[in-house]
């Protein structure tokens, strides 16, 4: 029988990966966790439906693309189902008017060595996401006889799971970057109380036996909480950093290969002991390029630091979004041997290539790059 799943790090070679698919995303129905409001590109606040048929298929040809590419390099790469993310879903708690898509695979499902583990995520739109990849999942279950199947307890997702429902969004943007993250971001505290807990795996950095997890609009500390007694084996540590509407650590702070790390030259680390931990411990920490665009594209609820947000084929090679020649030129003059991957028309779906992919399975086993640890961090 063999071996499908095993990922330890960002970094080993990658040998099988899940992209995900553009087809039939949603600008999400308002909801307590995201209020969308871009008036210029016909979707102002209050309103919502797929985003437009000739932006889906633009992503879909960068998507194909980038999973032929994979396969080029002899990486096996499985494709999730999709479902109708117009329809409305509801639990005993709520009802709520539309999904959001199957394009970042990487904010739900966290592999760690033989397990994938389904994340609660945060957001009624994403409650039910893991059905696409239930097929796929199912699939390794039955020919992998190692691999643990794992999903997060369910959130209940009321309206006490969030502060002041979607009020928040409007108080917290009436402040300036900086205000918010005095207001927001020092206190740890935005939209999402600690009722229960709650995390996307896209806010999960791994680094061997190291964790390092960010506090952010979409994880809370009690969902941190959980994933430390989930993982005993591992170090789970908590990171902030300077942003005021913090969502996925993979625009942020990424590891490149043991010892080097990227970090986003505007958000730094707010948590000092991490930056110590990484000091002891022999790590280099390099701020990234500039990014290629200045202004995010329409309908894109993630930011131009998508230019970071990149999937280490192994410790040598990384694939980067074609536009992006600074943050390219910074890689090769890393040491790195670049592949240039046109993606940005992928954005507004969702991300770049490190949330359009999750891991299947990379070489290698459970290391310790962190020897020296700070008591209690
Ligand atoms: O920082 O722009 C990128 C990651 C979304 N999955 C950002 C968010």
């Amino acid at each position: 029988m063999p071996k499908i799943v095993n990922s330890w790090n960002e970094w080993s070679r990658l040998k099988r990966v899940i992209v995900g698919r553009a087809d039939g995303t949603m600008v999400q129905a308002p909801e307590p966790a995201t209020v969308r409001d871009w008036p210029e590109d016909g979707f102002p606040k209050g309103t919502y439906g797929p985003l437009p048929q000739e932006m889906e298929d633009a992503a879909n040809e960068q998507m194909d693309n980038f999973a032929a590419l994979l396969e080029k390099h002899n990486v096996i790469v499985d494709r999730p189902e999709v479902l109708d993310f117009s329809q409305q879903v509801s639990t005993p708690d709520w009802k709520q008017d539309s999904m959001f898509g199957v394009m970042p695979p990487r904010d739900i499902l966290l592999t760690i060595g033989n397990e994938i583990l389904e994340a609660t995520m945060s957001q009624r739109s994403r409650w039910f996401e893991y059905l696409a990849y239930r097929p796929l999942l199912q699939s390794y279950f039955e020919q992998d006889p190692e691999f643990r199947w794992e999903s997060a307890p369910k959130p209940r997702l009321t309206d006490a799971s969030y502060v002041d429902g979607m009020d928040f969004w409007e108080y917290a943007e009436s402040f300036s970057d900086e205000e918010q993250i005095e207001r927001f971001t020092k206190k740890k505290q935005w939209n999402l109380t600690e009722e229960e807990p709650l995390f996307d795996a896209a806010d999960v950095g791994r680094f061997g036996r190291d964790l390092f997890v960010q506090r952010s609009t979409a994880t809370n500390g009690a969902g941190i909480d959980w994933l430390r007694r989930h993982y005993p084996e591992h170090r789970v540590h908590e990171v902030l950093f300077y942003e005021a509407h913090p969502m996925h650590i993979d625009a942020t702070f990424i590891p490149l290969r043991p010892g080097l790390a990227l970090s986003n030259r505007q958000r730094y680390p707010m948590t000092d002991e991490m930056v110590k931990l990484f000091e002891m411990n022999g790590w280099k920490i390099v701020p990234c390029a500039e990014p290629a665009l200045s202004e995010k594209p329409p309908l894109c609820f993630c930011s131009v630091w998508l230019s970071m947000n990149t999937l280490l084929l192994d410790e040598k090679t990384i694939f980067v979004e074609e536009s992006e020649k600074a943050q390219q030129q910074q890689f090769y003059e890393l040491g790195f041997e670049v592949i240039p991957v046109p993606f940005w028309a992928v954005g507004p779906f969702g991300g770049g290539l490190h949330c359009a992919t999750a891991d299947v399975y990379r070489e290698g086993d459970l290391e310790d790059y962190f020897p020296k640890q700070i008591p209690g961090y």
